[in-house]
């Protein structure tokens, strides 16, 4: 099965109203937020990550679903395979470092023994609470489409994660992403619409134009990117389609009260219409991570 499909078959199973048909990142029950990720060995991690940097990754991705619709996270509830004792109280001490980090407590959880080869499978469900949560879906023919942050800096550090030469920096923002919760915070009351990247910034956005039955441009010389990443050689096009960068994506009109770049704009239309220097260039193959 796709998970177009399994996604179809779900949206015939009873939802709730605040599922909102299964098309965002996180559930609305009133002002509470709810969200929940898996990561795998081998598809979200590397399997000689370190365990630290898995258990911050697994809270700081949920805790950036959050950041999205501007919630105050309340707490997250993990599900965890116990396995080899090194392992485990590496991951421990990752854990206990990133919950104190962002004032994020636990609130329970699960955990289950894995049979000795099988892939490690962790899942992590937060709560947060929101009085202004924005969807994808809301953006406005004439917002500018903006992004928090550096990006692509991410997909550098999978492929130093992998035996590229590079700087900590750039493996840091793959291993260690930082949630933009007080970014999130101050935009979710003034945005039309917010979404956080983690498949790929062309491809997140498409999504949040087509969401919100518009069209976007997106200007590759105005995506933002760190000093780091142009010198380890990666351009504007793979820092576009890359992954993994937990930066806050948003439509507004007018200026945003957070530091963020205006990378393009929401007209009546659809599709993703990528430029270069205002001249339309063709829309790539590949617009972001496909699993
Ligand atoms: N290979 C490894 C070992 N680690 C990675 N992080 C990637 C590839 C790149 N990658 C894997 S999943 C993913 C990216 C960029 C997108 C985010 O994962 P997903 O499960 O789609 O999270 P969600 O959008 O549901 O929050």
């Amino acid at each position: 099965m796709t998970e177009a499909d399994f996604l179809a078959a779900l949206r015939r199973l009873p939802l709730h109203a605040g599922a909102h048909g299964l098309t965002d990142d996180a559930a609305h029950l009133g002002d509470l937020i709810l969200t929940k990720d898996m990561v795998v060995a081998g598809v979200h991690f590397l399997p000689d990550d370190p365990p630290a940097d898995v258990a911050w990754k697994l809270v700081a991705t949920n805790l950036s679903d959050l950041a999205a619709k501007g919630a105050v996270p309340l707490g997250v509830m993990l599900g965890y395979p116990i396995g080899e004792e090194a392992w485990d109280r590496a991951f421990l001490a990752g854990l206990d470092e990133v919950l104190r980090t962002f004032g994020c407590p636990l609130l329970g959880g699960d955990t289950v023994k894995l049979p000795p080869d099988a892939p490690r499978i962790l899942s992590l469900t937060a709560l947060g609470r929101s009085a202004h949560a924005p969807r994808r879906d809301g953006a406005r023919a004439g917002d500018g489409l903006w992004i928090t942050g550096t990006i692509g800096d991410a997909g550098a550090g999978l492929a130093i994660a992998q035996g590229a030469a590079g700087p900590a920096s750039l493996l840091a923002r793959y291993r260690r992403p930082i949630p933009r919760l007080a970014e999130g915070q101050a935009l979710a009351p003034i945005v039309h619409a917010m979404m956080d990247v983690s498949d790929g910034l062309l491809i997140d956005a498409r999504r949040m134009a087509s969401a919100s039955g518009l069209a976007v441009t997106i200007d590759l010389a105005d995506v933002p990117v760190s000093d780091d990443l142009k010198a380890f050689g990666h351009d504007a096009l793979t820092a576009a389609t890359a992954g993994d960068d937990y930066e806050l994506l948003f439509a507004c009109d007018g200026e945003p009260p957070v530091a963020a770049t205006r990378i393009g704009t929401f007209a009546t239309g659809e599709g993703l219409h990528p430029l270069q220097n205002g001249q339309p260039i063709p829309l790539p193959d590949r617009l972001g991570y496909q699993h």
